[in-house]
């Protein structure tokens, strides 16, 4: 495998999509050094931030040893291929899996994560209970549970045979299942997947990262973090 000889600086904040990044640096167990972006004090609109990420929104990574120099990545999704691509891990050079891993991830990025952030919000963080908006995710959710369970009925992974960065990009997203209205034990594959990517070393490491800021913060409780993740609107 490539060495990296400097650490990969993460930007970093412990949610689902920050993990997906913690989890693959602790599977390649390649040097990182963590820098929290506080997304509840408002962190990610800071300058230096949004040098490297345009878009307000954590992970990012800069490695010091990227192709001809230094290299930002933002977007959880592309960081994860970067970081597949350069160490020839978890992402499968070979066309056909690439392509199968792809879509997983992909099928991640723009459904579940979206899906399931919607479902978190209408059920535990808007102000006011919205019905409509509290069965639309949920049950989005839901049906996104039955696609990934209908496809680890003949898969070990969500890429195929092999563990990938598909897994890496979900994992977060299932763990919080309860406070999308989903009960696992309706999902007998989805589980069985569940708990074999959740007994991985370099999972539980990358889930501790910045465990006692995301609990210092306590959004569900702070109004003055949630005044600043919810109704953002353009600066411009
Ligand atoms: N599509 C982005 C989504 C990242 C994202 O939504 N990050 C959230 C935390 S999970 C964030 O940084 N929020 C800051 C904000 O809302 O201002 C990715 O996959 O990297």
């Amino acid at each position: 495998m490539q060495t990296q000889n400097e650490p990969i600086e993460l930007h970093y904040w412990p949610t689902p999509n920050g993990w997906k990044i913690s989890i693959m640096l602790e599977e390649l167990g390649v040097p990182y050094a963590v820098h929290y972006v506080n997304i509840g004090a408002g962190d990610q609109f800071k300058p230096e931030f949004l040098a490297i990420a345009p878009n307000n929104r954590m992970p990012a990574i800069v490695d010091p040893e990227g192709p001809g120099g230094p290299i930002s990545v933002f977007e959880s999704g592309a960081i994860l291929q970067y970081l597949g691509r350069k160490f020839g891990k978890f992402y499968p050079a070979e066309e056909r899996a690439r392509v199968a891993v792809e879509e997983w991830l992909f099928w991640q990025i723009g459904g579940l994560g979206p899906m399931a952030g919607q479902a978190h919000h209408f059920r535990n963080y808007a102000p006011e209970k919205i019905a409509y908006g509290i069965d639309r995710y949920t049950n989005e959710v839901n049906r996104l549970y039955g696609v990934m369970n209908k496809r680890l009925e003949e898969n070990r992974y969500l890429g195929g045979a092999e563990y990938s960065i598909a897994d890496m990009a979900s994992i977060g997203w299932v763990k919080p299942y309860k406070d999308q209205g989903q009960d696992i034990e309706d999902f007998p594959n989805l589980k069985r997947w569940f708990e074999e990517v959740m007994a991985r070393p370099a999972v539980a490491k990358g889930l501790e990262v910045g465990k006692a800021e995301r609990e210092k913060l306590n959004l569900a409780a702070n109004k003055d973090a949630q005044s600043v993740l919810f109704g953002q609107r353009s600066r411009g």
